[in-house]
This record gives structure tokens, C-alpha cells and sequence, in this order.
């Protein structure tokens, strides 16, 4: 068990309500994650670069409407298109750190009434994060951080129901980090549990799907 022909790079995701500070952290442990010598990348889902990532940019900016399911579905499928790319860097020892994935899907998508195991079956079949970290937030003190910019779902009201939904999808590999405490202790706790993740990668811990 653990030879080096199993070993590989690690999925790190991200979640948190709006303005809990995920993409400053993210962006912080993949320079961390490089200065010690670990290979990194910053991914972030939606992938508004792919032609179904603009139609949910144009939809995130309510420059286009689209019903409840079908943006559930073009979320998931932005999932999908990169899926194989993921696991062909996992599996070159690339470490992924990625700032949203199903579970914002899930928990978006169910706050606006959808059924949620119905939310949760388009996501079955994609990689199985090795560890999420919720940064864990109060949507009052989320919406006193201000910058709340004019997309769809960044407000309070709403806000509260994706933390909730959260909560339902919180399993095992989940840790979560006071989004309130100081930015560097964060970023520390944060470093340590990708490098503990990192390294059972790297000693072989088999990739598994959704919902696993
Ligand atoms: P950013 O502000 O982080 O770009 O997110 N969302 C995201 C969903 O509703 N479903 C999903 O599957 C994902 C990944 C969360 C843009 C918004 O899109 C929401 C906030």
C-alpha cells in the first residue's frame, strides 16, 4: 500500500457563504502549498472561461433569466466538463484547491425550493473531494463585510437558507474554520489540514466519487 505509482495530488475544496473569504484563502494556500514545495493549482467553480460558464456569468448577472433547474443543471454541467482534466492533474501529483464546487451547488440551488436530493443527483460521478473546508460565517456578519456586489444571491435573506443547506451536507471529510477569526490563524489552520491531506494523497488514498 502507498507505493509511489498510487501516489497523487490532493482535492481541496472550499465552501462558505458569500463574502466568508474563501478566494482569499484559496489563493493564499496555493502559495503556501508552492513555497513548500508541494505543485498547486487555484480552480474555482463556476469556470466562467468555458462557453457554459459565460451563460451562467450572463445569468449571475441577471443579464439573462433561466429557470430554477435548468442553471442547476448548467452549474453541474460546468462540473463536468473539467472533470477529466481534474483527475488527469490528481493523478500527475497536482494538488487542487478549489474555491466552490457541488456542494455550493447543492446548497444554492435547494435555498431557491428545489428538492435537494434532486439538486444532489447530477452531481453523482464527479470526484470526491478529499477534504472541505467551510469557512464558517454568520450571514449578518457576511453582509456587514460589505462589497455584497449586484449578483443574483447576495442577499441576506437567501444568504441564511445556503447556510442551512449547508449544514444538511456537512459529512465527514468536512472541517470547518471560524471565518471570524484573525486572517493569518486561518490561513494557518487552513495550510495545516491541506498538508495532512496532502500527504495521505500522496501515500496512496484511493480517488473516490460523489457522493461518497
Ligand atoms: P462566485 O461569486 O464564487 O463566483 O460564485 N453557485 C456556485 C451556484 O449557485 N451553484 C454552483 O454550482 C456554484 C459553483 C454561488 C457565484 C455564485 O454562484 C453560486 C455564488
Amino acid at each position: 500500500r502507498g507505493g509511489k505509482e498510487d501516489s497523487r495530488g490532493a482535492l481541496v475544496v472550499l465552501e462558505g457563504l458569500d463574502r466568508c473569504g474563501k478566494t482569499t484563502q484559496s489563493t493564499r494556500l496555493v502559495a503556501n502549498l508552492e513555497r513548500l514545495g508541494h505543485s498547486a493549482e487555484l480552480w474555482r467553480f463556476p469556470d466562467r472561461t468555458t462557453s457554459v460558464g459565460q451563460m451562467i456569468s450572463s445569468y449571475l448577472s441577471n443579464k439573462s433569466q433561466l429557470d430554477d433547474h435548468t442553471i442547476h443543471l448548467l452549474f453541474s454541467a460546468n462540473r463536468w466538463e473539467k472533470r477529466s482534466l481534474m483527475e488527469s492533474k490528481l493523478k500527475s501529483g497536482i494538488t487542487l484547491v478549489v474555491d466552490r464546487y457541488s456542494y455550493s451547488g447543492v446548497a444554492f440551488s435547494s435555498a431557491k425550493g428545489l428538492d435537494i436530493e434532486w439538486c444532489k443527483a447530477p452531481e453523482i460521478g464527479l470526484l470526491a473531494p478529499d477534504l472541505v473546508v467551510y469557512l464558517d460565517i454568520p450571514p449578518e456578519k457576511a453582509a456587514e463585510r460589505g462589497g455584497y456586489g449586484g449578483e443574483r444571491y447576495e442577499q441576506l435573506e437567501f444568504q441564511k437558507k445556503v447556510g442551512q443547506n449547508y449544514q444538511v451536507l456537512r459529512g465527514p471529510t468536512w472541517k470547518i474554520i471560524d471565518a471570524c477569526s484573525p486572517m493569518e490563524g486561518i490561513e494557518e489552520q487552513l495550510q495545516n489540514m491541506a498538508l495532512d491531506c496532502v500527504k495521505t494523497c500522496q501515500e496512496g488514498k484511493p480517488l473516490s466519487c460523489l457522493w461518497s
